[in-house]
């Protein structure tokens, strides 16, 4: 039997919000990856993903809101007309790509559910499956799951704040975070929470992953940062899928979107609320 081709996205709307750079090859985006859940090498999400059931999926909303919600695929694609949006993306590795998700505001979902006042940060968790991750264990991949991430409320109502539901033309592959995950742009690729199984509204900053595993290294805001070096230099980047000599680039504070995104840390010391 022949592969099932994967399933494209029409009717897409481009966002103003894309950046105008030469967007990085589809075999990098969807080759080289982060997930541990499948794995530690950049090439092992693609392999060992390849067969993970993402459907039926739902996402339960809940905590402090009027609405608590649990919303299957279909109605979470029908919240909102569906854009391409162009983004970069920085790996606090120190490598970069420009990425064409599809999506929408992350925003759109959190509205469904009226948060109350005391909502004050936002906590995602990835999926866990054992059996369709066995090397999803910290002694596999160095770090506990699931697979925990936030944002402060105001972050995640920013109109950057992208729920991802496809790449390029088509719905996301695997080993990007199908069926549904978190791009935002300004922070460090860690942030962006692949395969979202739940999303609770909290009022005290939720524990994550990373900063859990190294804190000293890996801060809640983790917002791109040429100016902090910690854990290793992060002055530049390597933009993936260039020619060698266009590879090396100067990075930039909250990953080019400042003009953006600048206002939500006011009055803020980004070195020490890292
Ligand atoms: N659940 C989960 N989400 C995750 C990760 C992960 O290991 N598990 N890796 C993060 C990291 S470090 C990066 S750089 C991006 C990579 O996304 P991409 O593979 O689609 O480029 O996903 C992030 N989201
Ligand atoms: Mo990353």
């Amino acid at each position: 039997m022949a592969a099932l081709a994967a399933a494209k996205l029409t009717g897409v709307s481009k966002s103003s919000l894309s950046v105008d750079e030469k967007v990085t090859p589809y075999e990098i985006v969807t080759g080289y990856n982060n997930y541990y859940e499948f794995g530690t090498a950049k090439l092992d999400p693609a392999k060992n993903a390849a067969k993970f059931q993402t459907s039926p999926w739902t996402v339960t909303i809940d905590g402090e809101v009027t609405k608590p919600k649990t919303l299957d695929l279909d109605a979470i694609l029908k919240l909102a007309p569906i854009e391409q949006r162009i983004s970069r993306h920085r790996c606090v590795e120190g490598w970069s790509m420009v990425i064409p998700w599809l999506g929408f505001p992350l925003s759109a979902l959190l509205k469904q559910v009226e948060p109350t006042s005391r909502a004050k940060y936002v906590a995602f968790e990835s999926v866990l499956d054992p059996n369709q991750m066995p090397l999803a264990t910290l002694y596999h991949a160095g770090i506990s799951f699931p697979y925990l991430e936030g944002l402060r409320m105001d972050e995640a109502l920013h109109p950057l704040a992208t729920l991802a539901i496809g790449v390029y033309d088509e719905v996301l592959p695997n080993q990007n975070g199908a069926p549904l995950r978190l791009a935002v742009p300004w922070k460090y690729g860690f942030k962006s929470i692949k395969s979202i199984v739940r999303i609770r509204l909290v009022e005290k900053q939720p524990a994550t992953t990373w900063n859990n595993t190294w804190a000293k290294a890996y801060g809640f805001y983790s917002n791109v940062n040429p100016g902090r070096d910690y854990p290793h230099s992060q002055k530049t980047e390597l933009r993936l899928g260039e020619p060698i000599l266009r590879q090396h680039r100067d990075t930039v504070l909250f990953n080019g979107y400042g003009e953006q995104v600048a206002s939500l840390y006011a009055g803020m010391n980004l070195i020490k609320e890292y």
